[in-house]
């Protein structure tokens, strides 16, 4: 990724729903002014999720989301089925595409309700107008029947194209943008020292990706970072002659870190700074106080938002686990997920431990704890599970006094 790329992650995801041959793939193409998307009048062309990331204007950096069509059937189909619905997971704004020559139907009612349901913002495609006589009526009818109004668009003759981008900027969400990873807490010309360990396990030449952007948000904020490592925080905070308004730490270095800043100024980690600006920082730790009531037999939930990490494999199917057994010293039987997958079924297991999801834009992780939250199942992260094993929870949460409030409640 070049600096001046938008992370992933952080870009607005739109994604395209439907039938087969609604016309989902003409409509990307004429959305984006691009051929990107194979378009054929054979039913089932897109087969699997395709995701694009680019600008378009005037919406901005975002990430197109092509899916396959929902009526698909035979195993296959219900395999791709499956991989769509999945796709919801990361999705900021539904384009629901519905053929005009063909009406609605209950693949369309089934996935709007979804959509609805899921609380993400809608928007109803009435496409191929140009084949149709008939439209106004047609949009009538189906947007009663939805309760929902309708965009008319032929892809091909490009009418509506316009009309839609601007929908899709009123539905933008605003977000991403309201929520700070710790610019809310800091005023301007504060010092905030970051604590970033250079081991064997640092990428070579870099930061890593939560380390960047919080830089990039104390800079936004007019606030002054500080990077050390570990070995010089001591000698840092003893010659920045003023007193930080915060310490940031590698959950790694959490107890060396904690032992040299002292007790008036507040510590916490990258990954808790995560756990607020990408998800719900009280239900976190609502999960890691779940621990102690862990039985014998209860299965756990250990899961990654990506497929390739090694170094959070040993955390995620090594350390996490021994922990939690010696924590409760209780039988619980592990169970793994990682990637786009989350869990098809949350209720079986009585606790989820979460990765920090710096892969995972905050829908998707918030989408995650809210299908925890939907059966009570508890759910937590790595960042607070190791500081919770260090001792150091209470101490991390200072700066956040409901989430402490919450931890120290009985
Ligand atoms: N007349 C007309 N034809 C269209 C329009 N949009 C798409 N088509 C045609 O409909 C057929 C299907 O279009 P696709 O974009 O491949 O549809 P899709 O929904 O992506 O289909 P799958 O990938 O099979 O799920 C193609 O032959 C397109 O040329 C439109 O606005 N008007
Ligand atoms: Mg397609």
């Amino acid at each position: 990724m070049s600096l001046n790329e938008t992370p992933r992650s952080e870009r607005v995801h739109i994604a395209l729903f439907g039938r087969r041959n609604a016309g989902k793939s003409s409509i990307i193409n004429a959305i984006t002014n691009q051929d990107i998307a194979i378009v054929s009048d054979v039913k089932g062309t897109t087969t699997d999720p395709v995701y694009k990331s680019m600008e378009i204007l005037p919406i901005g950096p975002c990430v197109i989301i092509d899916t396959a069509g929902l009526d698909d059937i035979g195993e296959l189909g219900n395999l791709r089925r499956e991989k769509t619905l999945e796709v919801l997971q990361k999705t900021d704004i539904a384009l629901v595409v519905i053929d005009s020559s063909a009406g609605i139907n209950e693949y369309d009612k089934e996935i709007i309700g979804i959509i609805n349901e899921k609380k993400i913002p809608i928007i109803i495609i009435l496409n191929k107008i140009d084949k149709c006589d008939n439209i106004n009526e047609l949009s009538e009818k189906i947007s009663n029947e939805i309760n929902i109004p309708v965009t008319l668009v032929s892809a091909v003759t490009k009418n509506g194209i316009k009309e839609l981008k601007e929908k899709i900027i009123n539905v933008l969400p605003e977000e991403e943008d309201k929520f700070k990873i710790v610019g809310d807490l800091i005023n301007p010309g504060d010092f905030v020292v970051l604590v970033t360990p250079i081991d064997k396990a640092a990428p070579k030449g870099r930061l890593i990706l939560p380390q960047q952007q919080t830089i990039r948000d104390i800079l936004e904020s007019d606030a002054i970072a500080v990077v050390t490592k570990e070995y010089e925080l001591r000698e840092t905070l003893e010659n920045l002659g003023r007193k930080p308004k915060m310490v940031v730490t590698d959950s790694q270095v959490f107890l060396k870190v904690a032992a040299d800043t002292p007790k008036d100024i507040f510590m916490t980690s990258f990954s808790i700074l995560f756990a607020r600006y990408k998800g719900d920082l009280t239900e976190l730790v609502k999960g890691v106080k779940a621990i102690k009531k862990l039985k014998d037999g209860d299965k756990v939930l250990i899961s990654e938002g990506c497929t390739h990490h090694r170094q959070s494999d040993d955390i995620g199917r090594v350390k996490i686990p021994r922990w939690i057994r010696q924590i409760t010293g209780k039988k619980i039987d592990f169970e793994y997920t990682s990637g786009t997958s989350f869990t098809q079924d949350v209720k079986k297991y009585s606790l989820i431990v979460h990765c920090g999801g710096c892969m995972l834009n905050r829908r998707a992780m918030v989408q995650r704890i809210n299908d925890a939250g939907e059966f009570n199942v508890p759910i937590t992260n790595y960042g607070m599970l190791i500081a919770y094993v260090q001792g150091i929870l209470d101490r991390a949460l200072e700066p956040f006094p409901l989430a402490k409030y919450i931890w120290n409640e009985e």
